[in-house]
């Protein structure tokens, strides 16, 4: 069939709007009809060229929503009408990864979805000409219609508008799990978020969520703070307005450091004093930020030995297919909020200004409707 997409052709250069060729789903894949897509720092950073595995042509995109419309041989789990995310994290329930509690990192399609490949090595999308255009974390939404293997697909509650929900594909999952999954944030602890972007705010509303006494947001921007504060930070600190040294100012606000601290900046340097601002014995520094090609985190060793701990997360530890279907149905109790991030919406012709709107720092989450 012939499909809409947003093909990025090379790095740095904008997304081209244009037709191309989908091929049905094979055995173990969906066609799945996307109903509405967010645009990421991620594809963001994968554009730029700053990301090291990033290839092109390609059509990027991973926080989508919406429409099975056929199922390859074997599907089981899934059928065409059915409301589903896709997942760039999948969660087979079978591999030696999904058989650990200790990880969502699923490696059952790992190798093919980094070479933006599916599953059996080929791609499904080429030009009107016939030559490919790979696939991008598995997911593929910048089109009307993508292809995705079974296991990268949640199935959703089918009442959820899939202009808000399709930011649970990334942003809320992620911030949301830092805090639940990976940090595992306990009733009445301080903590401090660095970057209140689309990833950041989730963290903060993720604290709310989890009963955090003290919330702290650090960011430059000060335009981050009113939409902050309406998802539960407590004190606002713009480094830039700081006069003394980041660490003890922070240290101090949070009575001795904070239990947990989360870098969603991807800076090296914000790292590391999110690192060294958490307490002393016991404090928790989540790295969520994906820092760019070959750079390299640093502090002193004794910042470790006196009891801090350096984590990472990846789609906030969520296994996709468990746990993202259980964030919709928050999103549809009133537990959590999304609307309000949801800054700016545009047809697909128009998505290269969603990616000017993230440069400018004027969006939280554009959206792209089909
Ligand atoms: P964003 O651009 O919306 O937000 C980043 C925020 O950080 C902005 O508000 C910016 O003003 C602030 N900032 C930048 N430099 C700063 C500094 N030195 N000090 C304080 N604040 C600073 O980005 P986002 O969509 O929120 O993504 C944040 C990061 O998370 C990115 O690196 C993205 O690639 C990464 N990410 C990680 C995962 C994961 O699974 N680990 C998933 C999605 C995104
Ligand atoms: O299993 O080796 C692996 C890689 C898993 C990819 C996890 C990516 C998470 C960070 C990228 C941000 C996604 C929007
Ligand atoms: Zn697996």
């Amino acid at each position: 069939m012939q499909v809409r997409a947003a093909v990025a052709v090379g790095a740095g250069k904008p997304l081209e709007v244009t037709t191309v060729n989908l091929e049905g789903p094979r055995a173990f894949e969906v066609l799945v009809e996307v109903k509405a897509t967010g645009i990421c720092h991620t594809d963001e950073f994968t554009l730029s060229g700053a990301d090291p595995e990033g290839l092109f042509p390609a059509i990027l995109g991973h926080e989508g929503a919406g429409v099975v419309v056929e199922v390859g041989k074997g599907v089981t789990t899934l059928k065409p009408g059915d409301h589903v995310i896709p997942l760039y994290t999948p969660e087979c329930r079978t591999c030696e990864y999904c058989l650990n509690p200790k990880t969502n990192l699923c490696q059952a399609i790992r190798s093919t979805q980094g070479q933006g490949l599916m599953p059996d090595g080929s791609s499904r999308f080429s030009t009107l000409d016939g030559d490919p255009i790979l696939h991008y974390m598995g997911t593929s939404t910048f089109a009307n219609y993508t292809v995705v293997p079974e296991i990268a697909l949640a199935k959703i509650n089918p009442d959820a508008p899939f202009d808000k929900v399709c930011y649970i594909g990334c942003g809320v999952t992620t911030g949301i799990g830092a805090v639940i999954n990976t940090a595992k944030v306990e009733i009445g602890s301080r903590a401090i978020v660095f970057g209140l972007g689309g990833i950041g705010l989730n963290v903060i509303q993720g604290l709310r969520l989890a009963g955090a006494d003290q919330i702290v947001g650090v960011d430059l921007n000060p335009a981050k703070k009113e939409m902050a504060e309406r998802f539960g930070m407590t004190d606002f600190v713009n480094p830039s307005e700081v006069e003394e040294d980041l660490v003890p100012y922070l240290v101090n606000l949070t009575k001795g450091g904070a239990d947990y601290t989360f870098d969603a900046t991807g800076n090296v340097n914000v790292m590391r004093t999110a690192l060294e601002s958490a307490h002393k014995g016991w404090g928790e520094s989540i790295i969520i930020g994906v820092a760019p090609a070959g750079a390299e985190i640093a502090t002193r060793p004794f910042q470790l030995v006196t009891g801090r701990v350096w984590k990472g997360t990846a789609f906030g530890g969520a296994r996709g297919r468990t746990d993202v279907p259980q964030i919709v149905d928050w999103y549809m109790d009133g537990k959590i909020e999304i609307d309000p991030m949801i800054t700016h919406t545009m047809p697909l012709e128009d998505i290269n200004k969603g990616f000017d709107l993230m440069h400018k720092g004027e969006s939280i989450r554009s959206v792209v409707l089909y």
